[in-house]
Parts: C-alpha cells; structure tokens; sequence
C-alpha cells in the first residue's frame, strides 16, 4: 500500500469543510493513518515549502497558512498519492475541474494573487516520505517504501 502525506489547510478547516473532505477520502476507500488538528509555526512551513520561500506570493502565502489550524494526516491506498492528487484538482482553483475539491469549494485567486485551494497533497513518493518526516517523524516515515 502505498502512503501519501495530506493537509486541509486554514480555509478548509475554518469554513467548515473538514467532514466534507475526510468523507471523500473515505469514500474513496483510503484508510486513514495519522489525523492531527495542528497550529504550525512558519519555520515548520519554511520546511514544508522549501521550494517556494523565494517566491514573490510566498509572504502572503504565509499569511493564509498561519491564519488558523490546520488538519494533517497520513494516508494509504492503491497508487493514493496520484488519486488523491486527482481528486484535489489543479492548484489554482480556477483551472481545477469540476467534481474535484480545488473546483467544488475554492475560488479563483483574488486582485491581489493570493490563492486560497482548501487542500494539499504530496506530489511524489520522494516528497511524501519528506513531509511524513517533516510531520509526524522519522518513525512514521520509515514505513514509507
Ligand atoms: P500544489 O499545492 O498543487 O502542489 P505547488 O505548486 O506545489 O502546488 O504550490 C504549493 C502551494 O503554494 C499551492 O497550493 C498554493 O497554496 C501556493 N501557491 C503556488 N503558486 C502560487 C501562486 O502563484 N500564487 C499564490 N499562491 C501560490
Ligand atoms: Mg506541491
């Protein structure tokens, strides 16, 4: 079974959008492995988006993502880490497809740019073992094959 490492992040968490989320996951057969309600500090999103604090939208980035808690957890499933990815839709919500999450519950960006998408998901085998790491230690990582 392969594992893959997910976040409903503040907008999702504080519009209520919790149940409606793990119910889709459920639905589509995932197990759940690890469900943990946390309020990060930036240094661990730093971490997190390693790939992104030089980006120009990465401030008020972190302004969403330190606006309330967020859910995170580990997942496993059948090719689970391309499913959920799917079932997420593109990261602007704007392009996502209908039927998807980014598409049922998120608006396209704002004037500003800034870009509120309810959910994250890791995008290959590689960054799921870093973020299960990153998140919920090097134990749970270790079951990452
Ligand atoms: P992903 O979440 O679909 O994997 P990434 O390119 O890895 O997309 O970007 C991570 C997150 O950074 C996005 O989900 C979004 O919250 C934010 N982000 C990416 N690009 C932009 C942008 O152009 N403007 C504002 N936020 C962005
Ligand atoms: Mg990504």
């Amino acid at each position: 079974m392969e594992k893959t490492f997910f976040m409903i992040k503040p907008d999702g968490v504080k519009r209520g959008l919790v149940g409606d989320v793990l119910a889709r996951m459920e639905k589509r057969g995932f197990t759940f492995d690890q469900l943990q309600l946390v309020t990060p500090t930036k240094e661990q999103f730093d971490q997190h988006y390693y790939q992104l604090v030089d980006k120009p939208f990465y401030p008020g980035m972190m302004d969403y993502m330190m606006s309330g808690p967020i859910l995170i957890g580990i997942i496993s499933g059948y090719e689970v880490i391309e499913s959920w990815r799917t079932m997420m839709g593109k990261t602007n919500p704007k392009e996502a497809a209908p039927g998807t999450i980014r598409s049922d519950f998120a608006q396209a960006p704002n004037d500003k740019g800034e870009m509120m998408n309810v959910v994250h998901g890791s995008d290959s085998r590689d960054s799921a073992k870093r973020e299960i790491e990153l998140w919920f230690g090097k134990e749970a990582a270790e079951e990452v094959k």
